[in-house]
């Protein structure tokens, strides 16, 4: 009886890892295909409307309204953004409207490029 149960432990055990190992090779999969069909010429480059809704020159941030950001996943939103570098600070004003690139750099959301419209 008791080995009986020590068997079937055994066998739960054995099929746990099988079933998260056919998780992970199905996750890898749908990874790989996602990457494969959004690698598409454009969005490299591509620009996204927003209006500058604050500038905080002191933290380096500036406030976006911004259409959905393609190459980082976004949804339109407005959110805080760190700015490149303090030109692009000094360039924008309150009320701008701007084309944009955002980019995740080293995990901080960061504008990259920004035009005026
Ligand atoms: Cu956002």
């Amino acid at each position: 009886m008791k080995k009986l149960i020590c068997v079937s432990m055994a066998f739960g055990a054995a099929f746990a890892v099988s079933q998260s190992a056919v998780a992970d090779d199905m996750a890898g999969m749908k990874m790989n295909g996602t990457m494969t069909t959004s690698s598409a010429s454009s969005s490299k480059t591509a620009l996204t409307d927003a209006e500058v809704k604050k500038i905080d020159t002191a933290s380096g941030m500036v406030t976006l309204k911004h259409g959905a950001l393609q190459n980082v996943g976004m949804p339109a939103m407005t959110m805080a953004f760190k700015a490149k570098d303090a030109a692009m600070l000094k360039q924008a004003h309150e009320g701008d409207k701007v084309k944009v690139r955002v980019e995740d750099v080293a995990g901080t959301m960061t504008i990259v490029t920004m035009q005026k419209q």
